[in-house]
């Protein structure tokens, strides 16, 4: 029986009303009353569909480069918050959103930490973010990742401010109390090797034989830079080649080369393309994803609510939430999620209607 329960009587209730303000105090609280919310039929997540417009975002980021500088800041971000979610940072119940800027000759000083974290550019051109002293130079729409415990410092040395989103897995991390975080003494880490090093060796499907040069990267997480300018080409090729997908539209998902597992533990990524006109189909998915529109023009239909979509705009797509993109002109979309770190744990379902 619950407190809503006809079947108990006044007094019944009377009793149990001082049975539990006799619990409280020693930390104990009776299952009966909470049961149906805390083991759900179906996810119903506190978190909403919501948009973030870039150019009002942009705004009040640029604003914020007026009165504090990246270093006094450690990272100049605006925290995208989910209203659902107040006052937890999150976008997600697992996942944070924010957009960073950096101005030209600043440095966001060098630091790890147990999060993981991916950035996905959104304008600027050049600047870079070093891991572990190796610089990835990054142009609009790279996917840059800073993987768990290695050293990362950001610099721009160009003319023009650079922006981009960083997602990261901040609640996940905090619902385990597993936070460790460090400043490197110096504001950036040593050059260990030139900018994209990396990016030859695991980038285009090779890595280097054993017993050849000693390797700098972590051999089950090699590759940090994805380039708009090698995934943007794929997409292309794959919507003249392949029949489309009639819930994702022709998609791609950026993978580790190492394993072709996810890009990170606890974060998988991917990009898709939908023809001008398509109505993807209706499709529900346990991992609320963060979408990007990197190109084109759209609504994202949710129930009755319906979202315009343009470019550079930020949407998030709460889990179990039935959703479906029409595209006017053909669009481009990034989008990240935990779907990692949920298929790990024997978690993920989805429903494609
Ligand atoms: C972080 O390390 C970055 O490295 C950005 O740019 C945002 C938010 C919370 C914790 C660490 C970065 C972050 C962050």
């Amino acid at each position: 029986m619950t407190a809503a329960d006809p079947s108990g009587s006044n007094e019944q209730r009377a009793q149990l009303e001082s049975l539990y303000a006799a619990m409280a105090p020693k930390g104990l609280l009776p299952l009966w009353e909470s049961l149906h919310s805390l083991v759900l039929a179906e996810p119903a997540s506190p978190s909403r569909p919501w948009r973030w417009r870039y150019a009002e975002v942009r705004d009040l980021l640029l604003r914020a480069g007026d009165i504090i500088s990246a270093e006094q800041a450690e990272r100049r971000v605006l925290i995208m918050e989910n209203p659902g979610l107040p006052g937890l940072s999150a976008i997600t119940p697992s996942l944070y959103a924010g957009l960073q800027l950096i101005l030209p000759g600043e440095i966001a000083p060098c630091h790890r930490h147990t999060q993981n974290a991916l950035r996905f550019v959104m304008e600027g051109s050049g600047a870079f973010t070093a891991l572990d002293g190796e610089k990835a130079i990054m142009q609009p729409f790279d996917l840059v990742l800073t993987p768990a415990g290695q050293w990362h410092d950001h610099g721009n040395e160009t003319s023009e401010p650079m922006i981009w989103l960083d997602g990261l897995d901040i609640p996940t991390v905090r619902l385990f109390d597993a936070s460790f975080a460090e400043r490197l003494g110096a504001v950036a880490h040593p050059q260990t090797v030139p900018p994209g090093d990396t990016l030859a060796r695991y980038g285009r499907n090779l890595r280097p034989m054993k017993g050849t040069a000693a390797d700098r990267r972590p051999a089950a997480r090699p590759l940090f830079h994805y380039r708009h300018a090698d995934w943007r080409p794929s997409l292309e090729a794959m919507a003249r080649t392949a029949d489309i997908d009639p819930h994702f539209g022709h998609a791609l998902e950026f993978l580790n080369p190492a394993d072709g597992g996810s890009i990170l533990s606890t974060i998988s990524a991917h990009v898709r393309l939908l023809p001008a006109g398509f109505e993807s189909r209706r499709r529900q998915a346990t991992d609320g994803t963060v979408f990007v529109v990197v190109e084109g023009e759209g609504t994202l239909l949710l129930g009755d609510d319906e979202i315009k979509l343009e470019p550079r705009d930020v949407v998030v797509v709460p889990s179990w939430v039935a959703h479906r993109f029409q595209a006017r002109t053909q669009m481009i979309l990034f989008g990240y999620s935990d779907k990692a770190a949920q298929t790990k744990l024997d978690l993920y379902r989805e429903c494609n209607h």
